[in-house]
């Protein structure tokens, strides 16, 4: 009877504890991190995700990955002068307080430029991602048909 009525307690404490070390850890969290397949010989890549910040105000400074000699953070977005889209290169990318940034095709992005070799369907792309308060990121970017989404790819 004794160890019965401990174990609830014991449940309880190391419940507590986990969700503190996780809280602290994974203040930052990437869900479906994917990138689209180039063909051979292509020289830029990209790289899409949503990134979720479950604790204070952070922003990405900084993106990295061995698949490319650079590795850089845009944003695409439509020049007013002819309705073309275009992009350009951000210096850091906020990620407000308790909210999630989404990175996809028409908007925010991981680029790869110079790819050292063609990102191929059913591969991964390493990609660790630097947070100003978050810190390193590690992760790894499903690559999938161009233009389809990673729930169409199972
Ligand atoms: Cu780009």
């Amino acid at each position: 009877m004794k160890f019965l009525l401990m174990l609830p307690l014991v449940l309880f404490l190391s419940a507590c504890f986990d969700e503190k070390v996780e809280g602290d850890a994974l203040s930052i969290q990437i869900k479906q991190p994917y990138a689209f397949a180039t063909l051979p010989g292509a020289s830029t890549g990209a790289a899409f995700m949503v990134i979720q910040n479950k604790s204070d105000g952070d922003r990405l400074i900084a993106a990295k990955s061995n698949i490319a000699h650079i590795t850089e953070i845009h944003q695409n977005l439509i020049d007013p002068d002819d309705g073309r889209m275009m992009m350009r290169k951000i210096p850091t990318l906020e990620i407000p307080a308790k909210e999630e940034m989404v990175l996809q095709p028409t908007g925010y992005h991981v680029m790869f430029i110079k790819l050292k070799e063609p990102l191929t369907m059913g591969f991964e792309v390493p990609l660790t991602l630097t947070f100003e308060k978050a810190g390193d990121v590690e992760l790894r970017a499903k690559i999938i048909a161009p233009g389809t989404k990673p729930e169409d790819t199972p």
